[in-house]
């Protein structure tokens, strides 16, 4: 039983409760959930991520999230997604749980995140400076090391949305996150990266729409069992998927690429939640619950088609 019972999911939290709620939870599970360490941010916060494990030997599934500060709904999913792999005695989660070791990263941004609640809610990038530029903030989804800043959707202007940075992994935050990563890799075979909004499942490749991965046919194949598990809850919400570049734009050095690419994470996905854009990132607290159900269904889904590949 939790002992902080203001925590919950009807309202969008700081960065501080989310941090006292998972020492909640790491004091509540002890045998269950292990706290890591993915490093320091620019301005030296913690990145912190819990791992969920009832069992040795199961096959990894690394969440992260809220790369992009003002996406709030996606930490708050990752969140609620936490305390029902913990607490739900449904059959399909208590399976989902104890049949797969969770690695999740709920506010990996960290910087980003506070920046958003305290001066910018609609800030996208992380906190570091530019020399030369007053302009702050890397784009940490066109960060990654994987055909960074290749063929375009990422911008080499300090002052634009979707800066890549000086060079591949120039920024702590991305540098922690593959390196954290790659030392669990060989138990890791699926990732999600969890942003706002749209409502699609997105693939590698992001930075072409000329070539697919050669397992495309599978990931297609997982997403549709995602996206007809959303579509099946009551709310009827309807997800797109496909590869990043084909559903909606080039975009090099993300997240979903590099896992793939460079980390052999076989089924690795961009997640954009609700809603399509009615809202946008300034989506209602109301949307929390429901969009964490929707989330739930999917992941469940897609990794049991995923055994079946
Ligand atoms: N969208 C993602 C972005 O970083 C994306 C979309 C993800 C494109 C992964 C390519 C690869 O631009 C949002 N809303 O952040
Ligand atoms: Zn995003």
């Amino acid at each position: 039983a939790l002992r902080d019972s203001s925590f919950g999911w009807t309202s969008y939290h700081t960065l501080e409760k989310i941090e006292a709620w998972l020492d909640e939870i790491l004091a509540s599970y002890p045998e269950i959930v292990t706290g890591f360490l993915v490093g320091q941010s620019y301005e030296g916060r913690d990145i912190r991520g819990i791992k969920i494990s009832y069992k040795s030997g199961n096959p990894g599934v690394f969440i992260e999230s809220n790369i992009h500060a003002r996406e709030w709904i996606t930490s708050a999913t990752a969140t609620w997604f936490i305390n029902e792999l913990l607490t739900s005695s449904d059959a399909a989660v208590r399976d989902l749980a104890e049949n797969h070791d969770w690695y999740i990263v709920p506010v990996f941004n960290v910087d980003g995140f506070v920046y958003s609640h305290v001066k910018d809610r609609m800030w996208r990038k992380s906190r570091s400076p530019s020399a030369g530029s007053t302009c702050i903030g890397v784009d940490l989804n066109r960060n990654y090391d994987s055909h960074w800043m290749e063929n375009g959707g990422a911008s080499d202007n300090p002052c634009a949305e979707t800066y890549a940075g000086l060079s591949a992994f120039s920024e702590p935050e991305t540098k922690a996150l593959s390196e954290y990563i790659s030392g669990i890799k060989d138990k890791v075979n699926v990732l999600f990266a969890f942003h706002s909004y749209s409502q699609v499942l997105l693939s590698p490749y992001g930075h072409t729409d000329e070539e697919f991965p050669d397992n495309y046919d599978d990931l297609l194949q997982v997403a549709k069992a995602y996206a007809d598990a959303v579509n099946s809850l009551q709310y009827g919400t309807t997800y797109r998927y496909g590869s990043s570049a084909e559903v909606l734009y080039i975009a090099s050095g993300c997240t979903n690429d590099w896992a793939y690419v460079k980390a052999d994470i076989e089924i690795s996905y961009t997640i954009e939640f609700r809603d399509t854009g009615h809202h946008g990132f300034l989506l209602p607290p109301t949307h929390i619950i429901p969009n964490a159900e929707e989330t739930l269904a999917g992941i469940t889904a897609l990794l049991a088609e995923s055994r079946e590949l």
